[in-house]
């Protein structure tokens, strides 16, 4: 009997290395600086934040969601040829003790199809999905067009 609890014991212990990634700490993740520069609902908004990754193992930012956006993307921006653009991107991974900067003219949520709520001066709860299935939920602040 003490053998197989042993070998359950290993089992366990060779999933969760298998799972690596996925078994971020949650406690160990921090959102600070989140905002969104709100826009005419037609024009998506942008949201940025910064995010800290307190914890030893690195963590894959897979998705965010908030009741004010239809639909929150990740997406990067970047320059072709002198021309602006932006990608979609499935994940971003934090490294330990690192950090992510969500930026104008870099890495940014693309708010699609805002509500109502996402006005200048007020605070909506945006919620950053992990690979493995943690989540964790900010507030952001509203600010104008100007980024005020
Ligand atoms: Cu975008």
């Amino acid at each position: 009997m003490k053998k197989a609890n042993a070998r359950l014991f290993h089992m366990t212990a060779i999933v969760a290395l298998a799972l690596g990634i996925g078994q971020a700490d949650a406690a160990a993740l921090r959102v600070t600086n989140g905002w969104f520069r709100a826009l005419p609902a037609a024009v998506p908004s942008g949201g940025y934040f910064t995010l800290h990754n307190d914890g030893d193992k690195a963590v894959s930012l897979t998705g965010a969601q908030s009741p004010a956006c239809g639909m929150l993307m990740l997406h990067k921006s970047m320059n072709h040829g002198g021309m602006g653009m932006m990608e979609h991107v499935d994940s971003v991974t934090v490294d330990p003790g690192g950090t992510l900067e969500f930026a104008p003219g870099g890495y940014h949520l693309m708010c699609m199809d805002s509500k109502p709520i996402l006005k200048p001066g007020a605070q909506v709860p945006v919620t950053l999905s992990f690979a493995g299935g943690d989540t964790v939920t900010a507030e952001f602040q509203v600010r104008n067009a100007a980024g005020k």
